[in-house]
C-alpha cells in the first residue's frame, strides 16, 4: 500500500473538529496554511541562517505587544501556553533571586502550573477564588510573603472563560513587590476584540509578563503560544550561552523551534486585520449565546453567564453524558467543581454545528 494512503488511514481515525466542542485549537486559517508550508523547514533556534524568519518573529511580537497596549514588548513564539507560562515564570524567579521562591496562582490556574513547580522547584500557592470563580485577591495578598517571586493573574480561565481581577492584582503586585504573570492563553486573542474592555494587559501597572496562544483563538497552525515582556531584561534574565551558533545566547526554552507559528500568525493577523479578527471573534460570541440559549431550553444553566467563548453548564451526571457524547463522536470536556459539562465554541463552531450537536445531546439526555 501506498505511504500515503496509509497515512490516510490513520489520519481519518481522528475525529474532525466539525464535531470538537472541547478544544480550544481550530482548524487553522488558510492564509496560516499557506505560511506554514513555506516556512516549514525554518529553525528559529539558528538565527544567523534564518535571518529573515527571526526579523518575523520581532515583527509578530510587535503586533501582539500592540494587541496587549504595549508595541515595544519584548518575547517570542514558543511551543504553547505551557512553555509560554514556564519562561514567564522561569523570569521571573530568575531576577528574584530568593531561597525558596513560591509564587501564588488561582485555584483556577491550567495544569501546566503543576509542571511549572515541578520544573522551576518553585513552591505553588493555590488561592481560593470567589463566587464568580475569579480569584480571591485578598486571599493572594496574604499568601504572598518575603520568598514570593511571581503572582498570576488569568485572563480566561480554561474551564469557565472567567478574568481575574487584574488591575487589583497589579496593585498587589506593586505593593508587595513581586513580579505579576497573567496567563492570557487563550483570552488575549479574545478580549482585545470585545466591545466591553476588560483591563488585563501592559496597559494594566504591574503586569510584568503575558501569555497568549496564536495556536488558540490566533487560528495560527500548531505550534504557536506567545510569551511577551514588559521589557528587555526578562529576556536577559533567561539566556543561557550558545558558543557555536551564530547567536551568543539562547533565551528561548526549546533549541531547535519551527519558524511556522511565526509566520501563520502573522499571516492571520496581517491578513484579518483587527476588524477581520474582530468579525470572528464577535461570531465566536454571537455562537455562543445561541449555544446557552439551546442548552437553557433543554434544562442546562450556566455555571457563569460566560464572559467569552468558553461555557460549561452545571450537570451532575456530566462524565456520563460527555462519555455518551463521545460515543456517537461528539467531543465535549467536563469540570469537576462545580460538576459540569464544558464548551469551547472556536471559529469551527457554527451555528449549524451547534444545532446538530443539540439535537444529539436532547437524545443522550432523554436515555
Ligand atoms: N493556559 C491556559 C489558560 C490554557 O487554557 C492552556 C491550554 C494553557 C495555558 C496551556 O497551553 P498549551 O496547551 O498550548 O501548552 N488549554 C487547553 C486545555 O487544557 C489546551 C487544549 C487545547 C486542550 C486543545 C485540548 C485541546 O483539544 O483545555
Amino acid at each position: 500500500m501506498d505511504i500515503i494512503d496509509e497515512l490516510r488511514i490513520y489520519r481519518e481515525r481522528d475525529i474532525p473538529y466539525s464535531r470538537v466542542l472541547s478544544s480550544m485549537c481550530t482548524t487553522p486559517h488558510p492564509v496560516a496554511l499557506e505560511a506554514h508550508r513555506m516556512f516549514v523547514e525554518t529553525n528559529l533556534g539558528d538565527p544567523g541562517i534564518f535571518v529573515g524568519t527571526t526579523e518575523l518573529e520581532r515583527k509578530v511580537i510587535e503586533m501582539l505587544g500592540s494587541l496587549l497596549n504595549h508595541p515595544k514588548a519584548a518575547g517570542y513564539i514558543s511551543s504553547g501556553g505551557t512553555e509560554a507560562n514556564i519562561q514567564g515564570i522561569r523570569a521571573a524567579r530568575n531576577l528574584k533571586r530568593v531561597k525558596n521562591p513560591n509564587i501564588v496562582i488561582p485555584k483556577s490556574a491550567h495544569f501546566s502550573f503543576e509542571k511549572i513547580g515541578d520544573i522551576l522547584g518553585v513552591e505553588i500557592r493555590r488561592a481560593a477564588l470567589d463566587e464568580s470563580y475569579r480569584v480571591d485577591t485578598a486571599e493572594v495578598e496574604r499568601m504572598v510573603d518575603e520568598n514570593t517571586v511571581a503572582i498570576v493573574g488569568i485572563a480566561g480561565t480554561t474551564e469557565l472563560g472567567q478574568v481575574d481581577d487584574i488591575e487589583e492584582l497589579g496593585r498587589i503586585a506593586r505593593d508587595m513587590n513581586v513580579f505579576l504573570h497573567v496567563d492570557a492563553a487563550f483570552g488575549g486573542l479574545v478580549l482585545p476584540f470585545m466591545d466591553e474592555r476588560i483591563p488585563f494587559d501592559f496597559g494594566v501597572e504591574g503586569v510584568s509578563s503575558i501569555t497568549v496562544d496564536p495556536h488558540k483563538m490566533g487560528m495560527a497552525t500548531i505550534p504557536a503560544g506567545g510569551i511577551l515582556f514588559r521589557g528587555e531584561e526578562f529576556l536577559r534574565a533567561l539566556e543561557v550561552e550558545t558558543p557555536y551558533l551564530t547567536s551568543k545566547y539562547q533565551y528561548t526554552l526549546t533549541g531547535t523551534r519551527p519558524g511556522t507559528g511565526v509566520a501563520s500568525t502573522y499571516a492571520v493577523l496581517k491578513h484579518l486585520g483587527f476588524e477581520g479578527m474582530k468579525e470572528i471573534v464577535e461570531r465566536c460570541l454571537r455562537n455562543t449565546r445561541i449555544l446557552v440559549e439551546e442548552m437553557e431550553g433543554i434544562g442546562f444553566e450556566p455555571v457563569i453567564r460566560p464572559i467569552m467563548n468558553v461555557v460549561s453548564f452545571h450537570a451532575e451526571n456530566a462524565e456520563k453524558i460527555k462519555d455518551e457524547l463521545y460515543r456517537r463522536r461528539w467531543v465535549i470536556s467536563t469540570i469537576r467543581v462545580p460538576k459540569a459539562v464544558r464548551m469551547v465554541i472556536m471559529p469551527h463552531v457554527t451555528e449549524e454545528i451547534i444545532k446538530e450537536f443539540i439535537s444529539e445531546l436532547r437524545q443522550v439526555v432523554r436515555v
